[in-house]
């Protein structure tokens, strides 16, 4: 069984919210990137929040060195957000600065092990996705971010992070498909799929019968 994550990637705020509130009953979180925060502001986590109560992921791959990633972590939660998205190469020290500052905020943290694009094998193979996953256990992050676009990729990922959560990306748009992953990992993240369908209500409520 795996949540379903709706990644809200609209543009402007009214579409978010009409999307956000008609898709709330049929997924377990939202997640919040660049596109809807740089055009409708950190102050669409509360907005969001009021609408759906669903838990609120931001999305901003934080990747700076470990103060300004705390800085950066301590805006999302205060904003509202309940978990934040930090990339895993900038390295422990980094990593661990968003992981206090979601912990302190009784928050999560997830870690970007490998992405899900064709171009993140240029520097995600050869181990580094495995050292960054194995990274994210030791700094004490709740999950991982890994590739529902290579299933295998997320069985070995899996291997290296044990019972720490895995949501993936990469299902629809990207060519990844639903039935591979939902047995692999504990949440898939969907937004063209869902967000750019004539009725997204209705495609997120068959994805998550599926998820279960
Ligand atoms: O490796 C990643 N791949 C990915 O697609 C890490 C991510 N965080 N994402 C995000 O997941 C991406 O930014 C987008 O918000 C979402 C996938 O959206 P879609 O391809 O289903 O539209």
């Amino acid at each position: 069984m795996a949540d379903l994550i709706l990644a809200l990637d609209v543009e402007d705020r009214a579409s978010a919210l009409r999307i956000a509130e008609a898709v709330a009953p049929h997924v377990d979180a939202i997640k919040v990137g660049y596109p809807l925060a740089l055009s409708a502001g950190l102050s669409i986590a509360r907005d969001l929040n009021d609408l759906t109560g669903k838990r609120l992921i931001a999305d901003f791959k934080v990747a700076d060195i470990p103060n300004t990633n705390q800085l950066i972590c301590d805006q999302a939660f205060a904003a509202g957000f309940h978990a934040v998205i930090a990339q895993g190469f900038v390295g422990m020290d980094a990593v661990k600065a968003c992981v206090h500052s979601a912990h302190r905020h009784g928050g999560e943290c997830y870690v970007v092990a490998e992405m899900s694009h064709p171009g993140a094998v240029e520097f995600f193979h050869q181990g580094v996705a495995e050292r960054i996953a194995a990274m994210a256990v030791v700094a004490g992050a709740d999950g991982i971010i890994a590739p529902a676009t290579r299933p295998d990729r997320v069985q070995t990922l899996r291997q290296m992070v044990g019972r720490l959560k895995i949501y993936s990306p990469g299902i629809g748009a990207q060519g990844g498909e639903l039935g591979q992953v939902t047995a692999l990992v504990d949440g898939v993240i969907i937004g063209r799929m869902i967000y750019g369908a004539p009725d997204p209500a209705a495609v997120a409520r068959e994805i998550r019968r599926r998820c279960r």
